[in-house]
């Protein structure tokens, strides 16, 4: 068991029954001419979660943990995708939408593929999801209960959306979770800080907060 620096209080894992889960740092959300941009973002600001993360990602797989990778988008057809969510927008940056990068989050299409700075390594799982959370619709429930985890470590973006949709899915699973807010960014940074605020408030209401650092100390 080690014990990991964090708000509302420390906490203390199991290494060994510890995941990494890194959401959706993909092409379309970071990289200008994606889904993020057609909605008017300024995509840079998602690139200061990229350091910390590369830096949390060499220690965890150092230390031998299980690392999983997520992506939203959806099949070509847009069967898996909602009426609601694809009619929103102009039609011409909407979900399915040409451009620069491909089809708008679109699955197998370059925009919709993880950034190379945090590529996944060989054996590591990528899930797809279809929606905000990483436990919709996909094979992440069973995936981590038959590896025994327990805790979650989840970094990503956006922190009050996907990173945050998957804690809540989480928590209620009854996983312990973890977000390094250095390891996770916004298009609102203040949404990022109020999104980490409610994870930690009301004595760990869906988790707790701490930083690329601390954990890289706890990982030691
Ligand atoms: C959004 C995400 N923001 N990965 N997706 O639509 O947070």
């Amino acid at each position: 068991m080690t014990t990991l620096d964090a708000a509302p209080e420390p906490i203390r894992i199991d290494i060994r029954r510890t995941a990494v889960v890194m959401i959706d740092m993909q092409r379309d959300f970071i990289e200008p001419g994606g889904f993020g941009e057609s909605l008017g973002n300024d995509v840079s600001l998602l690139r200061r979660a990229i350091a910390p993360c590369q830096a949390l990602l060499s220690a965890a797989r150092a230390a031998g943990m299980l690392v999983i990778h997520t992506r939203e988008g959806h099949r070509p057809d847009l069967l898996d995708a909602p009426k609601a969510k694809i009619e929103r927008g102009a039609p011409s940056v909407r979900i399915g939408a040409k451009g620069p990068m491909g089809r708008i989050l679109i699955r197998g299409e370059p925009g919709h593929d993880i950034i190379p700075e945090l590529y996944p390594q060989a054996g590591e799982p990528v899930i797809d999801k279809p929606g905000k959370g990483a436990f919709y619709a996909t094979e992440l429930g069973p995936m981590l209960h038959h590896r025994g985890i327990e805790n979650l470590i989840v970094c990503g973006v956006t922190t009050e959306v996907c990173v945050h949709t998957t804690v809540r899915e989480a928590n209620d699973r009854g996983y312990r979770c973890i977000v390094p807010g250095d390891c996770c960014a916004s298009y609102f940074p203040e949404f990022h800080e109020t999104a980490l605020r409610m994870v930690q408030a009301q004595g760990g209401i869906f988790g707790w907060v701490s930083d690329s650092a601390r954990v890289l100390a706890a990982l030691e």
